[in-house]
Order: C-alpha cells, then sequence, then structure tokens
C-alpha cells in the first residue's frame, strides 16, 4: 500500500467511525431571518452536489481546509448556473480573499450575527462582497439559538455535535479550531445545552452525541452541573478534554453516571521535552506530562476510556519517535491511541513559522490538511522518515494483539469496580 493508499484508506475510516452533520450550518439555518424555506443537503461520496441544491437561491457552504478546494469548485459549478453561494467556517474566515475568488458572499468568524445581512444581501441581489462576523457583535453564547437539527431528516449519522463552548483558554500552536474564529473561551449555560441536546432526542430517539468542543471541562464546577442535569436523559456520549479532569473524582463519578463512554485527550508526544512551548500560554502541556499515567488510569477506572491522541513529527522529535511512542503507548493505560502528523493548518502560528523558515514543502496544498499528509520538513527528520515512521507505527499500533493488548487492563479494571460497567 503506497502513501496515497493509506491516506485515503485512513479518511475512508474517520468517515465511518463518524458521519456527523454541519453543526455550523444547522446554527445558521437557526440564525436565518423568517420568510426563507430551508434545506440541507450533504456534497455526496464522489465529492460533487445534489441535483435539487440547484433549486435554491442562495446556498451556504461549510468547510474545512482539507476539503475547501472541492467546496469552490460547487460553489464555481452553482454561481454558473446563476445560484448565489455565501461561504464561511474555519478554512475561509482565516483566507478570506481566497474564498472570495470563488463565491458571492465570505463571512469570516462565528457565522450566527452576520448571516441576516448576508440572507438581505442575496435577497436584494447585492454585489459579492466579505463580511467580517466581529461588524456584528460578539456572539453572546447564552443566547445561541436551537441549532436546526429537524433539517436533517432521516439521513443516517451515526453521532449528532452539540456545542457546550466555544474556544479554548489555552493556545497550542498548531490548533486550527474554534481558536480561528475567536480567541475567547466561551461556555454555555448548561440549560441551554441540555435544551439542544432534547432537540436532538425529537429528531433521533438515542442520539450519541459527541459534544463539539475544543475542551469541555475547563470549567470543573460548571462541568459537574452539565453532568447531573445530563445523567437523567440516559444517553451515550463523547468529549474532548485535558487531562486535567483526571483531578476531579467527583466529576469523574458524574461524567460516568452520565453516559461519558470515550473522551479524547490530546497526549500529544511522549515526555515533556517535545512538549515544550507547544501550549504558549502557560506551557500547560509540559508541565502535565509527568502524571499523565496516574491520571488517565484514574479516568478509565471510571468506566470511561480514554483516547490518547500523539502528534508525529514535533520540532522536537528525531526518527526515534516512533519507538518511544509505540513503548509510551504501551506503558500507560489507553483503551484507544491516535496518531497524526503535525499539520499546518492556514492561519495558525505554526503554518507561519514554518512559511517563514521555508520549511512548507507545498505551500497552499490545503487539500493535505488530513492530519495524516506531511506537507512541511521535520525538523530532526527526513520527510521520508517521518513517512515511513508512520507507517511503521501505525503497523505497530493497530494491529489486532496490540490492540487487544491495550485494551484488556480497562476492562479488567472494570471488573475490579462493580460500580463501573464497560462501554455498551
Ligand atoms: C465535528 C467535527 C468533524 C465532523 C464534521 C461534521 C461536519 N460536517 O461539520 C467530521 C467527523 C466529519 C470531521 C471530519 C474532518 N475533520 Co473535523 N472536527 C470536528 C470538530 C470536533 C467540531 C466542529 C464543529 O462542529 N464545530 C462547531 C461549529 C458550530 O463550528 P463551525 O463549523 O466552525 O461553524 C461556525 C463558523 O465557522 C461559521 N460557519 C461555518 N460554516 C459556515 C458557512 C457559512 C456560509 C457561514 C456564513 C458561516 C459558517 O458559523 C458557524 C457558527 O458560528 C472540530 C474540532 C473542534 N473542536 O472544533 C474538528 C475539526 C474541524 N476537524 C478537522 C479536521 C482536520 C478534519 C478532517 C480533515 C479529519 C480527517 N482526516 O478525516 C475531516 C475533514 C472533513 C471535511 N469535510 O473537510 C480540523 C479542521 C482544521 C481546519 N482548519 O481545517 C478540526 C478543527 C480539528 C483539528 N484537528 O484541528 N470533523
Amino acid at each position: 500500500m503506497d502513501d496515497e493508499d493509506r491516506t485515503s484508506r485512513f479518511v475512508e475510516r474517520s468517515r465511518q467511525i463518524a458521519s456527523l452533520p454541519s453543526l455550523g450550518l444547522l446554527y445558521l439555518a437557526a440564525a436565518t431571518p423568517a420568510g426563507h424555506e430551508l434545506r440541507y443537503f450533504e456534497a455526496e461520496s464522489d465529492r460533487t452536489e445534489p441535483a435539487e441544491v440547484y433549486t435554491c437561491d442562495l446556498v451556504a457552504i461549510s468547510t474545512f481546509s482539507a476539503q475547501v478546494r472541492e467546496a469552490y469548485a460547487i460553489a464555481g459549478r452553482l454561481r454558473a448556473a446563476g445560484v448565489r453561494v455565501a461561504m464561511g467556517g474555519l478554512h475561509v474566515s482565516v483566507r478570506p480573499d481566497e474564498a472570495a475568488l470563488h463565491a458571492d458572499y465570505v463571512v469570516r468568524g462565528e457565522g450566527e450575527a452576520a448571516w441576516p445581512a448576508v440572507v438581505e444581501a442575496a435577497a436584494a441581489g447585492a454585489p459579492p462582497r466579505v463580511f467580517d462576523a466581529k461588524e456584528y457583535g460578539a456572539i453572546d453564547v447564552a443566547a445561541l439559538p436551537v441549532p436546526r437539527y429537524d433539517l436533517l431528516g432521516d439521513r443516517p449519522y451515526n453521532r449528532f455535535t452539540v456545542q457546550t463552548s466555544r474556544g479554548c483558554p489555552w493556545r497550542c500552536d498548531f490548533c486550527a479550531s474554534t481558536v480561528m474564529l475567536s480567541q475567547s473561551y466561551r461556555k454555555r449555560p448548561v440549560a441551554s445545552v441540555i435544551r439542544d441536546i432534547r432537540a436532538v432526542m425529537r429528531v433521533r430517539e438515542r442520539p450519541f452525541i459527541e459534544f463539539a468542543d475544543d475542551n469541555t471541562f475547563v470549567d470543573k464546577a460548571w462541568g459537574r452541573e452539565l453532568c447531573r442535569q445530563l445523567a437523567p436523559l440516559r444517553l451515550k456520549w463523547f468529549t474532548e478534554t485535558d487531562v486535567s479532569v483526571a483531578d476531579d473524582s467527583e466529576l469523574l463519578d458524574l461524567m460516568a453516571e452520565a453516559g461519558c463512554r470515550q473522551v479524547l485527550v490530546g497526549l500529544e508526544s511522549p515526555g515533556a521535552s517535545a512538549l515544550e512551548g507547544m501550549e504558549m500560554r502557560a506551557n500547560f502541556k509540559a508541565r502535565r506530562a509527568a502524571r499523565y499515567t496516574e491520571a488517565l488510569r484514574r479516568i478509565q477506572a471510571h468506566g470511561i476510556t480514554v483516547n490518547g491522541c500523539f502528534i508525529l513529527g514535533l520540532d522536537g522529535h528525531g526518527p526515534e519517535v516512533f519507538a518511544q511512542v509505540l513503548d509510551y503507548a504501551r506503558s500507560i493505560p489507553l483503551y484507544d491511541v491516535q496518531i497524526m502528523i503535525l499539520t499546518p493548518f492556514p492561519g495558525t502560528p505554526l503554518y507561519d513559522r514554518l512559511l517563514a523558515e521555508g520549511r512548507i514543502l507545498e505551500p497552499e496544498r490545503w487539500d493535505l490538511c488530513t492530519l495524516f499528509d506531511v506537507n512541511y520538513r521535520p525538523k530532526k527528520m527526513s520527510v521520508e522518515e517521518l513517512r515511513g515512521g508512520i507507517r511503521w507505527l501505525t503497523e505497530g499500533l493497530y494491529n489486532a494483539e496490540e490492540t487487544a493488548a491495550r485494551r484488556q487492563p480497562f476492562f479488567a479494571g472494570l471488573r475490579r469496580r462493580p460500580d463501573h460497567r464497560p462501554a455498551a
């Protein structure tokens, strides 16, 4: 299998694991002024647009970097057919001029407040322009509308996203998440989160919920309240959080009772040295690294599996890192492991730094922003060593024997704690 095959299989696998609707578009739908008929479409599996989309007057397209070229191509076909196109989302927010070559209206930042002005512009046949969300006032997350989950019909999604917060108090230099939209960290009122989950439950009886947050349990007291109110809904859910949840055993108890099945934790690298300076505000990740084993054990002892995420190709990583990650992943209690290649997403301090250092291999190849492709020159190894190392590590981590050995301690731990049961 060559690199290309491997990448496409990775991407394919991630699609199978998680098919989710675009929460951003469901928020925009909820923010659309009255008097418009709304429909939700997904691009087809061959990445073309469904024919019905040509019956619309205005099409809002949301995309991340990896598929932005396909999104531009769709926008071009729609515009050629006389349909107006608006684009927004993480990628176009940091590359608005690029997007303006392909869309009539481009929105930078969180979309809800600017969206009515876009709809008005389209209805009036106004000329193309870029809307900056900042001009429409800060988004009050306590006043966000209920996303229009009802527009999804009976499409076979296996998870539904709900946001409990926007932003993250930490600032990792590679992060291309909601920090691209707004610098501030804001959590929503627990009652609004529960209201939105109930809206999902009106369209799917027992949905599996994925919190579309950068870091859910930053505020532990708020997190405990969220879990208390979630528990009666008897759902199962997944979220991304930092390892500090392990410090609060009451929170862990409440998370388990509320149906938390897995947390994804960014461990990033074995040992603290490659983590130095990565989180730019308080060096949070480097300071925590020494206590990972104990923290992970505590989380999993509550019946919550941990998916530990590693980034390969950091500046501190030489060719020895692949064996180190394999050894480290074997030495710490982890139910699942995820490995990714350091990815210079547009708009990140990492992209700007690597570009300035002449280390981006193909600038603006956004299709390589998959987390599985190499598009930069690593500092302490060659591109080929990074690609080969990833291949070797993938084989080492994901074979059936290794996976079983990784998971066994989790189930053994649960047998010792009869009050916690493994994921259904
Ligand atoms: C859920 C999720 C997914 C879902 C996506 C479901 C979907 N259709 O949206 C799935 C599992 C399919 C997925 C896949 C991938 N993902 Co993903 N995913 C996320 C996650 C966890 C949450 C995104 C979310 O729902 N945010 C909440 C919504 C409300 O925010 P939003 O989409 O930004 O929308 C707001 C604004 O951007 C704006 N807006 C958005 N669209 C539009 C459109 C218009 C017209 C307007 C006006 C405004 C507007 O208004 C919205 C409301 O304020 C984020 C991480 C995170 N914590 O954010 C990663 C993330 C978005 N994913 C990422 C990546 C890399 C991928 C993959 C490439 C992984 C892979 N190899 O398969 C693929 C790419 C898929 C693609 N189509 O390109 C990166 C993207 C970075 C980037 N700049 O591109 C992120 C940030 C994670 C990371 N590692 O950094 N992902």
